[in-house]
């Protein structure tokens, strides 16, 4: 591991404990998927050690639903909570305007789920997330349903994209939807998200991007200097 890789970790960890701070007693919790969001949920099921009593936690992915349950960190529905106070998760970019790119950890569709359901959504990295231009550092992952997935590659290279399946054609990745994923490279990155997010939902046979444009309220980002709180 390198130096750098050390210190990732520990900027990761600070963010995740600045989040686990902002829940209170009562709180409905989404939890993210990834290394940062791990981080949250052992911080958090500290925090619970410490007297602190949340309402019900839903996950974003299968993982971090199991990594809850292991640490008695109560788990819901949304037929029970329709409606989440907060929601903490990582992200593979973040840019000036807190848009982001997230998918990296293959949990975009239930990622995006839980943050159109919850009052606040906080996100939290460490400080080589951070970018002028989203799609500049991380190919932008797109979930679409296994069947279309060799017309949505069409369409996305006429978009201008180069197109990987994740995991190859003989073992593609599953999602926890059943579905695939394609990540998507633009040469000079994206250079108008909101523009590319409409076109990508009008193809058929695409489930949901890894663009959440507008989404999170504030970032949380580790660094040499502590946690800086974005905007
Ligand atoms: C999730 O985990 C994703 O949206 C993003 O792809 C990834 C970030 O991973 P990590 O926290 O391990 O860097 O939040």
């Amino acid at each position: 591991m390198t130096g750098q890789e050390i210190n990732r970790d520990a900027w990761k960890q600070a963010a995740s404990e600045a989040a686990a701070q902002l829940v209170e007693d009562g709180m409905l919790v989404g939890l993210g998927t990834g290394s940062t969001a791990a981080f949250f949920i052992q911080a958090l099921a500290r925090r619970m050690q410490q007297g602190l009593h949340i309402a019900g936690t839903i996950s974003s992915s299968l993982a971090s639903q199991e990594l809850a349950q292991s640490l008695h960190i109560p788990i819901t529905d949304f037929a029970t909570h329709p409606s989440l106070d907060i929601y903490i998760d990582g992200a593979d970019e973040i840019d000036s305007q807190l848009n982001l790119v997230k998918g990296g950890g293959g949990a975009l569709l239930r990622e995006k789920i839980v943050a159109s359901a919850s009052r606040r959504f906080v996100v939290i990295a460490d400080q080589l997330k951070l970018v002028q231009r989203l799609g500049q550092s991380f190919a932008l992952p797109i979930e679409a349903i296994p069947f279309a997935a060799p017309l949505v590659s069409r369409k996305l290279t006429d978009l201008g994209a180069t197109i990987k399946l994740r995991g190859g054609s003989t073992t593609p990745f599953i999602t926890d939807n059943h579905n695939v994923i394609l990540d998507c490279t633009f040469a000079d990155g994206i250079l108008d998200p909101a523009a590319l997010d409409e076109q990508l939902h009008h193809v058929v046979g695409i489930v949901e991007t890894g663009l959440f444009l507008g989404m999170a309220q504030q970032a949380l980002i580790g660094g040499p200097h502590g946690v800086q709180v974005l905007p």
